[in-house]
This record gives C-alpha cells, sequence and structure tokens, in this order.
C-alpha cells in the first residue's frame, strides 16, 4: 500500500487514501446510512477511504430516464440495460484506474475473508449492484472484471451486498480500527472463530465470568481464548477446522 502512516489527521496536502470504492446503484438511498456511521463514517473522515455512490438513473439517455427493459425471449421481470450502466463506468474510468469492476450477483463467487483481504490491498473499486431480473448479460461479458454473491440466498438487489462488502474490506485497511491487532483477531482470519468474550459485571444473577479471564495470568488466558478458538471452530465449523489444519 502506497498511503502514508493514517494516523496522520490529514493536515498536510499529501494524499493518504487507502482506497476508494464508487458503488454503482439504481438505489442510492440504499447506501446512505451505511457509511454515515461508526467506523466506515470515521474511517471516511479519517481519509482513509473515499467512497463514490452513482446513480445510474442519472446516465440514461432515455427521455424518461429507463434504466431497464423487457427481456429478448420473454419471462416475468425486468432487465437493466446497457447504456446508462456503460456511460457511468466509462465516466467513472476516466477519473481512475479500476482494479476491479466487481458485480454482486447470487451466482457470482462466494465472498470470503480471503477475498476481502485481498481487495483492502486495492486502490480503485468499482461495485455495481444488480436490481429487477439483473444486468444484460453483455454488461457481465466486457465491463465486469469479477462477480461475488455474500452467500446462498436471494436479496432484492446488490445494495444490501454491496455494503456488506464495503465493510469487510474497510475495516482492514491499517489505521481504520483504533486497535490494530483488532482485525487479526477476528474469526475466520486465521480458518478459526473467535473466542468467547466477556465484560462487567463478573457476576449477573448467577450467570458467571470464567475465572481464568478474572486471573491476570495473561499466558493462561492466551492459551484458554486459544482452545476456545479451536473447540468452536470444531463444534460448529468443522469444514473451517480441518481447512485450518492443512494450513
Ligand atoms: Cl451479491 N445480490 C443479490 N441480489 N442477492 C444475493 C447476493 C447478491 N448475494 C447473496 N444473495
Amino acid at each position: 500500500m502506497s498511503s502514508s502512516s493514517a494516523t496522520n489527521q490529514n493536515t498536510h496536502s499529501f494524499n493518504l487514501t487507502s482506497l476508494r470504492i464508487d458503488i454503482l446503484t439504481v438505489l442510492p438511498r440504499l447506501l446512505e446510512s451505511p457509511f454515515a456511521d461508526s467506523i466506515l463514517k470515521r474511517a471516511i473522515d479519517k481519509g482513509i477511504v473515499e467512497v463514490g455512490i452513482h446513480d445510474i438513473r442519472a446516465y440514461s439517455k432515455d427521455k424518461h430516464q429507463k434504466v431497464d427493459d423487457y427481456a429478448f425471449g420473454g419471462g416475468a421481470g425486468m432487465v437493466m440495460t446497457i447504456q446508462p450502466i456503460h456511460d457511468c463506468i466509462d465516466a467513472l474510468k476516466a477519473e481512475h484506474e479500476y482494479d476491479e469492476i466487481i458485480y454482486m450477483t447470487p451466482d457470482g463467487e462466494q465472498l470470503n475473508q480471503q477475498i476481502s483481504n485481498e481487495l483492502s490491498m486495492k486502490k480503485n473499486i468499482m461495485i455495481l449492484c444488480g436490481h429487477y431480473k439483473g444486468v444484460d448479460q453483455r454488461v457481465r461479458d466486457h465491463l465486469v472484471t469479477r462477480e461475488i454473491s455474500i452467500g446462498d440466498y436471494v436479496l432484492s438487489g446488490g445494495e444490501l451486498a454491496a455494503a456488506v462488502l464495503s465493510d469487510s474490506i474497510i475495516r482492514l485497511i491499517p489505521g481504520v480500527l483504533n486497535d490494530e491487532t483488532s482485525a487479526l483477531s477476528d474469526s475466520f482470519q486465521d480458518d478459526l472463530l473467535a473466542p468467547p468474550v466477556y465484560t462487567r459485571p463478573a457476576d449477573y444473577k448467577g450467570w458467571s465470568v470464567p475465572d481464568i479471564l478474572k486471573s491476570g495470568n495473561l499466558k493462561k488466558i492466551e492459551d484458554w481464548r486459544f482452545e476456545q478458538s479451536l473447540s468452536r471452530t470444531k463444534e460448529r465449523r468443522p469444514d473451517l477446522y480441518e481447512r485450518g489444519k492443512k494450513g
């Protein structure tokens, strides 16, 4: 990554932005709130990430600003047309050089931590959200470089999936989380689920915190947490556990 230390508070004129994400959508309002709070907002305010939300409809040359049409060959459901998407992509390409143009679709490659890690090291990413029955296949064949799904279930559109993908990427960028080690100890980062956590009170109506966590013995606590991670992973996600063993 070429950017400078993220601890600078953007008081200098050099650019510390690590990653720019441009999201193309017909429902831009759906993408406002995920970036308006908490970690993602702070990452943007600090200047570590830039997020652009682009209304595809604004690029439509149709007199009613249409962005969809009937499917060739018939069948229920509308298909998003090429022209507004292509013009929006071209306008953005004139401003930035994109590492990936990602189409969010349930038939894409399933998102996992490794993909998020990889994308967090890019400079410019474009994310296209589909709606209705999806986009004209020629957009996927000629303009998109990668297709990602967030799981085996169907959402009404790609917007929520784009927000999920963006969140998982942005939190990995150095300087975004206050405690830099905290993303590294997330579930999945090493094919292990995170151990249980507790906070005060030590006893709540008879439900107590494990003694070891109150012992002050850091080595024992670390060992306990690792054991908990292992047993949780083995029980809840045997697939991850086996992959982790192979390493
Ligand atoms: Cl990326 N889009 C939609 N519409 N549904 C999904 C998805 C994406 N990932 C899982 N379900």
